[in-house]
């Protein structure tokens, strides 16, 4: 679970070695924060997402050091990986070795950080957690190990933010402590998610983990990949080879693209499950579907390939939806894909078809879902296909500000909540942007934070609502730099939308506890946006 790291010690490494030993001088001591600078809060109160409720405990702090034992339930193979994690996570900063994690085998000794399933807890639904933290002991609770799991992400913000970069030998003067407090805390949805678009421009394995290990950060447990579109098909299909051989060797700007293997795909998935987050794979169809159509000409009706396409317009492509072939086609990459997605979950894009009348629309999508269900897995659609005669199990994600998938709720269906002009991450922050569209909205940090979905829809009441999604549409995404600089900030605001009461959830307070993370992120290497919207505390 630490690969990141590992490549960021070598990098940090190679970094010493080429600069040479001058450079390595030794550092001067940390001064501690001269009197009068900026009052250091405590980081009790600037986690992201707010927990339901935060209460600082009484006597000191907490000390972790190199002796530490992280002890966990035991017979909870789950709970020793967890604890492997945040073992990894303090690393070398608490001493030479890493911190020991064993199962209990009775109660757990003082000084200890202790991770505990109790399954009697039913209040704590299947991902919340207590956190309590006295100077003689850190306990975390959950029903399962996706609560602990996020408990110990709760932790991992309470500890100083240069832990997490790997080179950081801090001075022997440096302790690191965890303030008291009680924690009791638990996410209002269900569905706390990220999309990241694969296909306009590739990005490769190594990236989509980083990502995974940024959003579950902030406790999100869901991430939808774009898999395929007109510019790119970015997964390996064993009955259909052309789709990456030839539709995946280009991208937007005519880059060479590139691919997932299914063992680069299924690398993804276990990296995410290890992280409680969920893959949701994406083959968008019938429309944005040229990087298939010029790679297989019996898909289309003319029976005659198009040319591979790197530019960014949409809607001009379409599957033949009157050949068999096509349905056979389908069935294979569903088939092929579930086989590799243990997650329940199979999207079918569905969105901005302009070649096929509104009953061939429905007709397709209907077929579709069949074969979806067919394969074991719940269908989503983007929230064109809202009018469609839709299974109970089926998902509608909303993206369009003036589109409402009401009528769909009415008949039952779910909804994750993407509106364009909120959580599109690929929107401009301001016209000033460097990168990025603007065609739903110029979207700063506060307006990507500042609604409630509760209340986005008329008609769409809390109950129908799964969660929420921030897509990032890669037209003007070139490298994972370039992601992170349109997710960050922007997204940790979606995950406390995700997770947080909305009572908990209020602009001015939350910039507050925003501008604490730069701290953190730049420890990370995150190439953030520093907007001149939250005042920002390094
Ligand atoms: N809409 C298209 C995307 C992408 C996006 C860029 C959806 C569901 C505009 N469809 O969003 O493919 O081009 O912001």
């Amino acid at each position: 679970m630490r690969n990141m790291k590992q490549i960021a010690w070598v990098v940090a490494g190679v970094v010493v070695a080429t600069i040479g030993v001058g450079a390595c001088a030794k550092r001067p001591a940390r001064a501690a924060p001269a009197p009068g600078s900026r009052t250091l809060v405590s980081p009790l109160f600037t986690l992201i997402p707010a927990p339901s409720r935060v209460a600082e405990g009484k006597g000191g702090p907490f000390p972790v050091t190199s002796k530490t034992p992280i002890v966990v339930s035991p017979g909870n193979a789950r709970l020793l990986e967890i604890g492997r994690f945040l073992s990894d996570l303090i690393g070398p900063a608490a001493g030479p070795d890493r911190l020991r994690v064993e199962a209990l085998t009775g109660s757990a000794p003082a000084g200890s950080i202790a991770l505990l399933v109790n399954d009697a807890n039913t209040a704590l639904g299947d991902e919340g957690y207590e956190l309590a933290v006295t100077p003689e002991a850190v306990t975390i609770v959950g029903r399962t190990a996706a609560g602990v799991f996020y408990g110990v992400q709760t932790l991992r913000q309470l500890l100083p933010p240069w832990l997490e970069y790997e080179a950081v030998r801090p001075d022997a003067d440096w302790p690191i402590t965890v303030p008291a407090a009680t924690i009791t805390d638990q996410p209002r949805f269900a569905w706390r998610g990220a999309m990241l678009d694969v296909s306009r421009h590739f990005l490769n394995v190594d990236d989509v983990k980083r990502y995974i290990d940024l959003l579950t950060l902030y406790k999100m447990n869901r991430l939808h990949l774009h898999l395929a579109d007109d510019q790119g098909w970015r997964i390996e299909i064993k009955s259909w080879p052309r789709l990456t051989e030839y539709g995946g060797r280009t991208e937007v700007g005519g880059g060479p693209g590139g691919f997932f293997t299914q063992d680069g795909y299924t690398n993804i998935v276990k990296y995410g499950q290890e992280r409680f987050l969920t893959i949701v794979p994406e083959i968008d169809m019938p429309g944005h579907t040229n990087a298939a159509l010029a790679s297989y000409a019996e898909l289309n009706c003319d029976g005659v390939a198009p040319p591979l396409y790197s530019g960014i317009e949409v809607g001009f492509s379409v599957f033949c939806v009157d050949k068999d072939v096509t349905y056979r086609f389908i069935d294979d990459v569903v088939r092929e894909i579930s086989g590799l997605t243990p997650g329940p979950y199979f999207h079918v894009g569905g969105d901005e078809v302009k070649k096929l009348t509104a009953p061939k629309y429905a007709q397709f999508i209907e077929r579709v879902q069949g074969i979806v269900r067919s394969h074991g897995k719940q269908m989503i659609g983007w929230d064109e296909i809202s009018p469609v005669n839709l299974l109970p199990t089926s998902i509608v994600q909303h993206w369009r500000p003036d589109s409402t998938p009401a009528a769909a709720v009415a008949k039952g269906a779910k909804v994750i909540l993407s509106p364009a002009n909120k959580v599109y991450l690929d929107m401009k922050y301001h016209r000033g942007t460097p990168i990025g569209l603007n065609w739903a909205a110029y979207i700063g940090v506060e307006a990507g934070y500042s609604w409630d979905p509760a209340t986005l829809l008329k008609d769409v009441p809390e109950t129908a609502i799964l969660g929420v999604e921030a897509p990032l549409w890669s037209e003007t995404i070139a490298t994972m730099a370039d992601a992170e600089y349109l997710a960050f900030p922007r997204v940790a605001g979606v995950a406390e939308i995700g997770w947080s009461p909305a009572e908990r959830r209020e602009w001015s307070a939350y910039r507050e506890r925003l501008a604490a993370h730069a701290a953190r992120w730049s420890a990370l290497g995150v190439n953030f946006y520093r907007s001149p919207d939250v005042p920002w505390r390094h």
